[in-house]
């Protein structure tokens, strides 16, 4: 019998089992909403049961990392490594080292990452992986000792051909070094089983910068399809990590002014514009420094707001790249009352479903960061195929397959958005990258069985 499958029935059924995973259930529903009614209309889909299995990751594995610290103190961190669904490729997706992370973070980023992957058109399936464990104010040692710790754990799981973890937040190059170092020597194999790898031992050229260049392609492929370009707009950007800066750093090379950049602290305010030689200096600091934004403000670039978000400063567009649920229905209400007319995520669900409905309701642009953030992990992809290669290509090439991997994302949300257009022909790049995603990762599950 086909499952004929509506919103509600599949939420009820997921919200009961998983109750308390508020951020994976926030992801779902997000998408179910948009794909649901796809899913009925096709008669395979429905033998095959997608949605239900689609939902549900394939694989959680969960692990407590015990480690000795640089003082001899026993320390206990819990991590996971969710592999939600393969059928489109090795698991591939990032780690996160932060006290927030549980359960339900990664399993609301998995699920993303699979539609995300999906869309850069490469053959990755979908994962994402971390710990608890608070790596601010460590030493480089405890860094070293945690990261080898948890590989020890982490390495039986994954593999060039079955999962390729890389970073995400607070798991940069430094993370990704140490962590190849331990697989490398438990393994005694030199592999692409991770991605943001170092140049000299496998990494690639634009990993480190693909995911906020991406977002700025993304955001001028906009721009083009609505006859305006980035020179001249205002432009407002959360976080100060790697997405956040190379975003900025890029914007700024394309005539835009950045106003804006965040932390958990509080957000540093430039009313003329970061220079590119702030976000230089700020692309080098910001990994050693304890806050490169009050340190910015030392240096005269900016005015620093503690415990504030930058949402009511005034602007064009707004590019949240901190961290989920960052940016609330009040905060949407504020960017629309200062003329903000585009909103691209760089960061993983950072607008909340109630931010998300001011946006979209009020008809300004609003792409979710599936789409517009997915120039990191295309970028992951394309050192994946290097590594099996055993190749190294120029960073002008790399550069340039990223620029049109995300105008091919693009174009692939926009003509699914136009379809499914209603009377007022309000372009939702939402529903096209979910139903474009979606439309990939089922044709592919239908093909390989049940
Ligand atoms: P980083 O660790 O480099 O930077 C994270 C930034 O976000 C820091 O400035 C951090 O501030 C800030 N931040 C973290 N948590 C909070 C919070 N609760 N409130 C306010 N600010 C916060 O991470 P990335 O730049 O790599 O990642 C940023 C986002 O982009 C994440 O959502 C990630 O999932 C997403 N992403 C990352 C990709 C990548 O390739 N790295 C690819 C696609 C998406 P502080 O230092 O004070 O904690
Ligand atoms: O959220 C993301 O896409 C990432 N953190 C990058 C994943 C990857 O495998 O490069």
């Amino acid at each position: 019998m086909p499952n004929e499958s509506n919103f509600d029935e599949i939420y009820d059924f997921l919200n009961t089992k998983f109750e308390s995973e508020k951020e994976y259930l926030q992801a779902v529903r997000e998408v179910l909403e948009d794909i649901v009614p796809i899913y009925n209309a096709n008669e395979a889909y429905k033998q095959a049961d997608i949605v239900r299995r689609l939902c549900l990751p394939e694989r959680v594995i969960y692990f407590t990392v015990s480690w000795v610290n640089s003082e001899g103190t026993v320390e206990v961190n819990q991590a996971w490594r969710v592999q939600h669904n393969g059928v489109m490729g090795p698991y591939k997706g990032g780690l996160r080292f932060h006290p927030t992370v549980n359960l339900s973070v990664l399993k609301f980023l998995a699920f993303e990452q699979c539609f995300k992957n999906a869309l850069t058109g490469l053959p990755m399936g979908g994962g994402k992986g971390g710990s608890d464990f608070n790596p601010k104010g460590r030493s480089d040692r405890d860094i070293m000792l945690f990261c080898q710790a948890f590989m020890r754990e982490l390495q039986r799981h994954i593999g060039a051909n079955t999962d390729i973890p890389a970073g995400d937040i607070n798991v940069g190059a430094r993370e990704i070094g140490y962590l190849y170092g331990e697989y490398r020597r438990l393994n005694n194999k030199f592999e692409g089983v991770l991605t943001g790898k170092g140049l000299e031992f496998g990494g690639s050229y634009i990993r480190t910068e693909a995911t906020g260049f991406g977002l700025i392609y993304f955001t001028e492929a906009v721009c083009d399809a609505n006859d305006t370009t980035l020179e001249g707009k205002r432009v407002v950007v959360s976080g100060a990590g790697n997405v956040a800066l190379h975003a900025a750093k890029k914007a700024i090379q394309k005539g835009a002014t950045v106003v804006t950049l965040s932390n958990s602290r509080g957000f540093l305010f430039c009313d003329k514009g970061f220079s590119e030689s702030d976000i230089a200096w700020a692309i080098d600091a910001h990994t050693t420094s304890s806050n490169v934004l009050t340190d910015l403000e030392s240096k005269g670039s900016g005015v620093w707001f503690s415990d504030k978000t930058p949402w009511h400063v005034k602007c064009d567009i707004a590019l949240p790249c901190a961290t989920q649920n960052e940016l609330h229905e009040k905060d949407a209400k504020a960017l629309l009352e200062n003329g903000c007319s585009m909103v691209l995520e760089g960061a993983n669900m950072p607008c909340s479903n109630n931010a998300q409905e001011v946006f979209i309701d009020s008809g300004i642009t609003y792409v979710p960061g599936k789409a517009s953030n997915a120039g990191g992990v295309a970028l992951s992809g394309l050192e994946m195929s290097q590594n099996a290669q055993f190749s190294q290509h120029e960073a002008d090439v790399l550069d340039n397959e990223l620029q049109s991997i995300m105008k091919s994302i693009h174009a692939r949300c926009l003509e699914e958005a136009k379809r499914s257009a209603g009377k007022d022909n309000y372009i939702n790049y939402m529903k096209g990258a979910n139903i474009a995603a979606f439309r990939r990762i089922a044709d592919a599950m239908v093909a390989q069985g049940v």
